[in-house]
């Protein structure tokens, strides 16, 4: 396998960062998870500027242009000959000294991975997940704001460890406000009366891109979509409950906290969103060329 590192490729046993890093020392740093299908890159754009987005926010200078970067995933992909998987694009704070001082830090390391990635069981999807809430509240958005896609996840990995010990695996993360904020790697929605809600990032979730898409192609098929905070009771009386990410794509919620959503299967509006995702996701993009 290539790996992008710093500014070239590089064989898979090449690449490796130094034990200073602050990515590894403290977790500072940023990434994102892209998908690609059928040869294009999709919605690559949209991962570089929250990328870029990401960086600003935490003080990170990336040493390489939007161009560059989005040139170096295509070129990634191709060197592994991917048209279909997922790309992890990395860039941390880089080499520095064993203290916090990120000032000291010498240069941003860039890293993209390109390779297959492994998706929920299809039963799944099929059927429709299972959640509960955790107690492990989301970041306040005045300490790290979660719509910042950092390399810390510890507060995401404390709720996955938490969903897994009961027997699930995803979860209901809220925010200090006992509001609805997402799941641990994926955004969430509910339907109620054919109308389609989600939290707002203020609430506390990632601004997803596949969230985005989901909203965009919601509305142009009709359906009202709302951002709005939601309690958890929201989500027990609601007819269809589903969670949207890269990875996970879209997947239905059957049962959150024991309470069985709709009629405890995967309701019709969630595949017609689905399907109409899957559509997009094969046809647009940036061809990988
Ligand atoms: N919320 C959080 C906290 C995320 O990490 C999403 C929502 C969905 O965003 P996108 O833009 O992908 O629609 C994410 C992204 C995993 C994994 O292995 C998941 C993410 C990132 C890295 C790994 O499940 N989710």
């Amino acid at each position: 396998m290539k790996i992008f590192l710093g500014d070239k490729l590089v064989d898979e046993k090449d690449a490796v960062v130094s034990v200073f890093d602050h990515g590894l020392l403290y977790g500072d740093g940023v990434f994102e998870g892209i998908r690609a299908y059928n040869g294009r890159v999709f919605l690559l754009e949209e991962h570089i500027d929250r990328l870029y987005d990401s960086a600003k926010a935490i003080v990170l200078n990336i040493p390489m242009t939007k161009a560059e970067m989005a040139e170096a995933v295509v070129e990634t992909c191709k060197a592994n000959e991917i048209s279909d998987g997922y790309i992890r694009l990395v860039v941390t704070r880089g080499k520095g000294t064993l203290g916090l001082n990120p000032y000291l830090c010498e240069k941003a390391e860039v890293i993209i991975i390109a390779a297959k990635i492994q998706l929920y069981p299809q039963e799944l999807y099929d059927n429709g997940l299972k959640i509960v809430t955790v107690g492990t509240v989301r970041n306040h958005s005045e300490a790290i704001n979660p719509r910042i896609k950092s390399l810390n996840y510890l507060n995401n990995i404390m709720a996955k460890i938490e969903a897994i010990n009961a027997g699930c695996m995803e979860c209901l993360m809220l925010n200090h406000k006992g509001e609805v904020a997402e799941a641990s790697g994926d955004n969430i929605f509910v339907i109620k009366n054919g109308v389609i809600t989600t939290p707002p990032s203020s609430c506390g979730a990632l601004e997803g891109l596949t969230r985005n898409k989901v909203i965009e192609l919601a509305r142009a098929e009709g359906y009202e979509v709302r951002e709005a905070p939601m309690a958890r009771y929201d989500i027990y009386v609601a007819d269809e409950v589903f969670l949207t990410g890269t990875a996970a794509e879209i997947i239905s919620v059957v049962d959150v906290d024991k309470r069985e959503i709709g009629d405890g299967k995967p309701g019709a509006i969630t595949n017609k969103l689905a399907e109409l995702y899957h559509n997009a996701a094969k046809s647009e993009g940036t061809p990988i060329v």
